[in-house]
C-alpha cells in the first residue's frame, strides 16, 4: 500500500532543520536530530499534506464511476470467475478478494450466488488507504517506515549491521530484525552472548516500536564511543521493532486509533489471538481466555501463531541468547518472572539475578520493578516462555504514561513522551547489554 504522508510530513520537518541544510543529500538523521524533529511533531505547525493531498485524492476521483469491493471467494477458480465479471482483483485473502469494478457491473456481484461483502466509492477507498497515524503523532514510525529506518541503519553500517526477517505474519508481512554484530551477519550463528530486544506484542502499544527502534539508531550512531565498541564488538545483538505489525498496522488504518490488541489472524467469526498469551508457558491457564472475541484471547493452541512461532523459533535456533526486553505500554514498570505463577522462580541466585538488573533498569528509567505476576497472573507471555525454555533473563517493560490519576494518555499518549522515552530507555537497555556477557554477574550486587 502507498504511504507516502508520513515520510512527507518528516521530510517537511527534517528539511525545515538547519540539519537537513547542512547535511549530505541521503545522509540519514542522527539520534538526536531525529528525536528532536520527532518529539517537535506533535507541536508542530499543522502540516500540510493531509489538507492538500486528501481532497486532491478525492478530487480527482469525484464522480467516478468505479468502486472498490470485496467478494467471498477461496479457490483460485473461484478468483477466475470473478476475474471474468470484470473484477480487477488487487487484494487476496484466504476467504475473500478486494479490487475494482464498474458500478454498472454491481448488480452481478450483487447476485445471491456471487457473496459480495462489502462495497465502496474509489473515492472513499482511496482516501482511506493514504490514512496513517493520525498527523499529531506523525512522528512514530508505521511498519513501511520502520522498515525504512531499518533498513537505511543496515546501509549507514554494513560492517557490523544486518536485517532479516524472522518470518511471516498472518498477513504476510516479514517481522524484521536489526542484527549488531561485527563478525556475524543475518541468520547465521554466533558464539558471543546474545540479547534481543523487540516490540509491539501488542498493536496499539506503538510507543513499544520506537523504543527499541530508536535504541538501535542510538547504539549505531555510538559505536565508536569505547563502552559501545565494546558491546557491539563482544555481543549479539537483535532489535525486532514489530513482532505484531498486521495488528500496529490494523490499529493506525483508517486514520483512527481502534485501540487494537491482537494479531489478525481469523477465527469463528472474530479476530486476533493475544500473542502475549500464546507462548507455551502455563498456556491458557491464569489470566488468559478462551474465547476467542476477548482481548486475551490465548489461540487455538500454544504457538497457534506465526508471530509467535517465528519468536519461538528465533530463541531455539540460537541458545547463545541471554537477555531479553520484550516492551509494551504502559504502566512505568520493569517486570521479571513469573508471570504465569504467583510463585517467585525456584533458582534464588536466578531470582537475585532479576532483581538485580530490574532495579538497575528501574533507576535509569524511573520505573518500577516487581515480579510480573505481582501485577496479575497472565500465562502464556513471551518473557516466562524465554527464561523457562532458554534460560534467558527476560524482562517485560511497560512503558510511558504511568496511568492513574496525573497521568495523561493511555496507549495513546502522544508524540511527546518519544524524546524521554528513548533516552531513558537506552540507559536501561544499556545497562541490560553490559551484563549480558554473563547476567549472573548481578546476583551479587
Ligand atoms: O498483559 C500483558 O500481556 C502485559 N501487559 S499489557 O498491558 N501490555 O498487555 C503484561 C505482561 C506481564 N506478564 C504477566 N503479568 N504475565
Ligand atoms: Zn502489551
Amino acid at each position: 500500500m502507498f504511504r507516502p504522508l508520513l515520510s512527507l510530513a518528516l521530510t517537511a520537518i527534517l528539511a525545515a532543520s538547519s540539519f537537513a541544510a547542512a547535511a549530505p543529500e541521503n545522509a540519514p538523521a542522527s539520534f538526536d536530530q531525529l528525536l528532536r524533529a520527532m518529539s517537535s511533531a506533535y507541536d508542530a505547525p499543522p502540516q500540510p499534506v493531509a489538507e492538500d493531498v486528501l481532497p486532491a485524492v478525492e478530487k480527482a476521483l469525484e464522480g467516478d464511476p468505479r468502486l472498490w469491493i470485496t467478494v467471498a471467494a477461496s479457490t483460485k477458480e473461484e478468483r477466475t470467475r470473478l476475474l471474468e465479471m470484470g473484477l480487477s482483483i488487487e487484494e487476496v485473502a484466504p476467504n475473500s478478494v478486494s479490487g475494482i469494478v464498474h458500478r454498472d457491473s454491481l448488480p452481478a456481484f450483487q447476485a445471491k450466488s456471487v457473496g459480495l461483502l462489502a462495497s465502496m466509492p474509489l473515492a472513499q477507498f482511496a482516501v482511506s488507504a493514504y490514512k496513517d497515524f493520525p498527523a499529531q503523532d506523525a512522528a512514530y514510525h508505521n511498519y513501511q517506515e520502520m522498515y525504512d529506518r531499518l533498513k537505511a541503519l543496515e546501509a549507514a553500517n554494513p560492517d557490523i549491521a544486518s536485517l532479516f526477517s524472522i518470518g511471516r505474519t498472518v498477513q504476510g508481512r516479514e517481522i524484521w530484525t536489526l542484527r549488531i554484530n561485527s563478525s556475524a551477519k543475518g541468520a547465521s550463528p554466533s558464539s558471543k552472548p546474545g540479547a534481543v530486544f523487540q516490540g509491539a506484542h501488542h498493536a496499539r502499544e506503538h510507543l513499544s516500536v520506537e523504543v527499541p527502534l530508536l535504541f538501535a539508531v542510538w547504539l549505531l550512531e555510538n559505536r565508536n564511543n569505547a563502552e559501545v565498541r565494546k558491546l557491539i564488538t563482544t555481543l549479539d545483538i537483535y532489535i525486532q521493532p514489530m513482532i505484531n505489525p498486521d495488528g500496529a498496522e490494523h490499529d493506525i488504518a483508517d486514520g483512527k486509533y481502534k485501540w487494537w490488541r491482537k494479531n489478525m489472524s481469523t477465527n469463528s467469526g472474530s479476530q486476533g489471538v493475544d500473542l502475549n498469551r500464546n507462548y507455551d508457558s502455563w498456556w491458557c491457564e491464569a489470566g488468559a481466555s478462551n474465547s476467542p472475541w476477548a482481548d486475551t484471547y490465548c489461540g487455538p493452541s500454544a504457538f497457534s501463531e506465526p508471530e509467535s512461532r517465528a519468536v519461538r523459533d528465533f530463541v531455539k535456533a540460537r541458545p547463545n541468547l541471554r537477555t531479553m526486553i520484550s516492551y509494551h505500554t504502559y504502566g512505568e514498570m520493569v517486570l521479571y518472572p513469573w508471570g504465569g505463577k504467583y510463585e517467585d522462580i525456584p533458582d534464588q541466585n536466578d531470582l537475585k539475578v532479576f532483581r538485580n538488573l530490574a532495579q538497575g533498569m528501574a533507576r535509569l528509567t524511573g520505573y518500577k520493578a516487581q515480579k510480573s505476576s505481582d501485577l496479575y497472573a497472565a500465562t502464556g507471555d513471551s518473557c516466562d516462555w524465554a527464561y523457562a525454555e532458554a534460560g534467558i533473563f527476560a524482562f517485560t517493560f511497560e512503558l510511558t504514561p504511568k496511568g492513574g490519576w496525573g497521568s495523561s494518555g493511555t496507549f495513546y499518549p502522544g508524540a511527546g513522551v518519544i524524546e524521554k522515552s528513548v533516552r531513558d530507555n537506552v540507559q536501561a537497555a544499556l545497562h541490560l547489554l553490559k551484563y549480558t556477557d554473563n547476567p549472573r554477574r548481578a546476583a551479587a550486587e
